[in-house]
């Protein structure tokens, strides 16, 4: 049999549960899911290697208006996701209202098939399923729609099986032994956001940036030295909390999951640093990887 191999997006409003579904899918916690929208800022590839496939998901940030720059970037990582991909997975939460025309007709013009992940169906009936389900087929018409709980790991083999039939032949994109194109110190700065998200509340999770400046991998141990950058002295008050019972409960926190991560003990040390506003400024976004 011919080797099949190609890119699938993963595409849908903030908290639909892609980040979630990716995870699943790939069986390795790639992408950080929280219940706050917006938590995925780049665009994450996630590569699933059978003997004779290589799957290649991209797990984007939701979509939405931009309404500053950070958002923008995020914004062109979706379009840029759209555009590459070979199969389109629209997930949607059952409970959420669907009113964006412009994000259905955006997917409507890309040439390949879609499937509707209807998502959480944990939380709903079937009788609500069974309406959802009607209202996909009427309003996107997609190659195939599917109830899904992408926690619960429910039809998920159905939707594995969807995407295997629709993959395009092509040899592999990458090493077949890769599974992702980000590096460790992508990772590691994730699993620290993903605290900095479950932590704090309001603005101080989308004001927050975390940067690794070294990451040094010993026989026993690994190094590492990381930046939380804030946007305003409260907010570095904040992170620190009183007597710095905030920021030892990040690192502490952020320590156990990467040491799981990288299956090695680890020291990790953080710092808290204040770059006013810079999630407007184009020098900034473009360090911090967001250059798109
Ligand atoms: P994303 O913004 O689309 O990437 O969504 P996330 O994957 O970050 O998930 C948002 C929230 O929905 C998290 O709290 C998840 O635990 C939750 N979630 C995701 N999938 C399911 C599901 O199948 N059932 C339920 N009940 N919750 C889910
Ligand atoms: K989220
Ligand atoms: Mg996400």
């Amino acid at each position: 049999m011919a080797h099949k191999a190609g890119f699938v997006s993963l595409v849908g409003k903030p908290n639909a549960g892609k980040s979630t579904l990716m995870n699943t899918l790939v069986g390795e916690k790639m992408s950080i899911i929280t219940p706050k929208a917006q938590t995925t800022r780049h665009r994450i590839l996630g590569i699933v290697n059978g003997p004779d496939y290589q799957i290649v998901f991209s797990d984007t940030p939701g979509m939405i208006k931009p309404n500053y720059d950070l958002q923008e970037s995020m914004m062109n990582f979706v379009q840029g996701s759209l555009i590459d991909a070979d199969l389109i997975l629209l997930v949607t939460d059952i409970n959420e209202r669907y009113d964006e025309s412009e994000m259905i007709e955006r997917i409507k013009k890309a040439d390949v098939p879609v499937a509707v992940l209807i998502n959480k169906i944990d939380k709903s009936t079937e009788e609500w399923v069974n309406k959802k389900i009607d209202f996909w087929q009427e309003t996107l018409n997609p190659t195939a729609v599917f109830a899904i709980s992408a926690t619960l790991g429910h039809n998920i083999q159905a939707v594995q099986q969807f995407i295997l039939e629709n993959l395009p032949e092509h040899p592999p994109y990458y090493d077949k032994d890769t599974l992702t194109d980000k590096s460790e110190r992508f990772f590691v700065s994730e699993i620290i956001r993903e605290k900095v998200f479950k932590l704090f509340e309001k603005e101080i999770p989308y004001s927050a940036e975390v940067i690794v400046n070294s990451f040094k991998e010993e026989e026993r141990i690994v190094r590492i030295s990381a930046e939380i950058i804030v946007e305003r002295d409260s907010q570095k008050n904040i992170i620190i909390g009183k007597g710095g019972t905030m920021i030892k409960k990040v690192g502490t926190y952020a320590r156990q999951d990467i040491e799981e991560f990288l299956q090695k003990k680890v020291f990790l040390e953080l710092f808290v640093k204040v770059i006013a506003d810079w999630r407007t400024k184009k020098n900034y976004l473009k360090r911090f990887g967001y250059d798109h």
